[in-house]
């Protein structure tokens, strides 16, 4: 069962413009949010320096999204785009929280840091083109990834805050010619690779071009719970209605 992750109210705005380039907002987290590191720091100001300060736009570099701090137990706990570890963040009370400030209009919108990665699920659905264009609103695009070792506990958790979750949810890969398919920034989604189900890429009917993500299968006749890892992917008719993924870039 994922936990309750949301964020709830963005309060006022402190920057640490004086101590690293990248300037961070306060906000108030739930507790259970999940962070990837835990230190000790005798000061917010420590705290905050325990944030690798490169910049996320390069994926070879780890960046900070965020970081809470706690005055009593001198708990610093950071969230990378890179550290695999995964720490509870165990109380609203008595932390100080701070996002990225590029990430905090997302926030706003009920977005959540997950593994470093910004992203939120919808409750109501939609076409695969009326998705995009509705994670575009937001200033970001439907979720992508590149394995689903990284992206499966984001999945899951995303997934997991749905009131009545389907199991199926559009992610940003499309096909854009005859037996090409690619991720939403445009890099080739190879055939082989393991994300993709057995017998999928199916282009069943000659009329499957939009990429869905699966979690469950409801009728249990489909889903090889037994894959490990496991594979997600299935091309469907992108006139079809469902939930969707977006992703923010950090
Ligand atoms: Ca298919």
């Amino acid at each position: 069962m994922a936990m309750a992750l949301a964020f709830f109210l963005l309060v006022s705005p402190v920057a640490f413009a004086d101590i690293q380039q990248t300037k961070y907002l306060a906000v108030n987290l739930n507790p259970g949010t999940v962070l990837n590191a835990v230190e000790d720091a005798g000061s917010l100001r420590q705290c905050a320096l325990r944030c690798p300060q490169q910049s996320c736009d390069s994926a070879a570099s780890p960046c900070c999204t965020l970081f809470c701090w706690s005055k009593t137990s001198l708990a610093c706990y950071v969230q990378t785009t890179s550290r695999p570890y995964r720490q509870l963040l165990p109380s609203a009370v008595g932390f100080r929280c701070f996002v990225k400030e590029k990430l905090s209009h997302a926030v706003a919108l009920g977005y959540q840091m997950i593994r470093g990665q910004c992203v939120k699920v919808y409750e109501e659905k939609k076409k695969w083109s009326d998705a995009q264009r509705r994670c575009g609103a937001d200033g970001g695009h439907l979720y992508y990834f590149k394995t689903l070792d990284t992206a499966e506990p984001v999945i899951n958790d995303v997934t997991g805050t749905l009131a009545a979750p389907t199991g199926r949810y559009w992610v940003g890969a499309s096909q854009t010619q005859m037996a090409t398919y690619r991720w939403g920034d445009g890099t080739l989604l190879a055939l082989n690779t393991s994300v993709w189900m057995s017998g999928e890429p199916s282009d069943t009917g000659g009329n499957e071009e939009c990429m869905e993500v699966v979690t469950e299968d409801l009728n249990d006749i489909w889903f090889d719970k037994t894959a490990s890892p496991l594979s997600r992917l299935n091309d469907f008719t992108c006139d079809t209605v469902s939930h969707f993924i977006c992703q923010v870039d950090v």
